[in-house]
């Protein structure tokens, strides 16, 4: 029951590193926030009105504040740096990709384009509303953008998300470990269809892929 609390089922080769970054943010973010509650409650019943106690000036700490100044950028640097790799594996490089699409954003739908046989986004390339059909294990690129406003593609069970913007192209990549079907809601609001905005993704074996996809070429002509 509670794991509905918690993150949506990890299927991306990517997706144990941005989990292990969120939860040391969560902790630490954690840690944090109870110092602060036990300072703050511990101060309001310290300083709380009692009759006949006189109010004292204080003009600060320097060495106290010169601490947890010093202490909060050890912390954003220290997380900058960890994350440092991982941000240039999923955003910057990643490995060569194998299966390569074009996903639009357009309110209030995800037009996936998909090469034709001959491999190549020409008169031969088919066009699916919503539909994400991808072969399990194999490194998927896309070349992501919008026809209209900004969206943002978003695939939870990925760790996976990425504005599309009109007039940009975006590379994205992910390599997808189960099968399955996930959603891939929109993420940034688009408009007045914008909740309604979701594809899905089926992740399949290779063979069902080709024969999903022969059908795609078949219904096109
Ligand atoms: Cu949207």
């Amino acid at each position: 029951m509670l794991e509905h609390l918690w993150f949506p089922h990890d299927i991306s080769t990517f997706g144990p590193q941005i989990d292990w970054l969120f939860i040391l943010i969560f902790w630490i973010t954690v840690v944090v926030w109870a110092l602060v509650m036990i300072a703050m409650v511990t101060f309001m019943v310290r300083y709380r009105h009692r009759p006949g106690r006189k109010a004292e000036y204080i003009e600060g700490n320097p060495r106290l504040e010169i601490f947890w100044t010093t202490a909060t950028a050890v912390i954003l640097i220290a997380l900058a740096l960890m994350s440092k790799s991982t941000w240039a594996e999923i955003k910057e490089h990643g490995p060569p990709g194998q299966v390569f699409y074009q996903v639009a954003g357009k309110q209030f739908n995800w037009e996936i384009t998909y090469p034709g046989p001959d491999g190549k986004f020409g008169p031969k390339a088919v066009t699916v509303e919503n539909e994400m059909h991808v072969p399990i294990n194999q490194v998927v690129r896309i070349e992501l953008t919008s026809k209209d406003v900004i969206h943002s593609f978003f695939v939870p069970n990925l760790r996976l998300k990425q504005d599309a913007v009109p007039g940009r192209t975006i590379h994205v990549w992910f390599q997808a470990r189960e099968p399955g079907s996930y959603a891939i809601p929109c993420a940034e609001l688009c408009g007045f269809g914008h909740s309604g905005m979701q594809g899905t993704l089926t992740v399949e074996s290779e063979a069902d892929f080709q024969k999903w996809l022969k059908d795609q070429y078949a219904n096109q002509q």
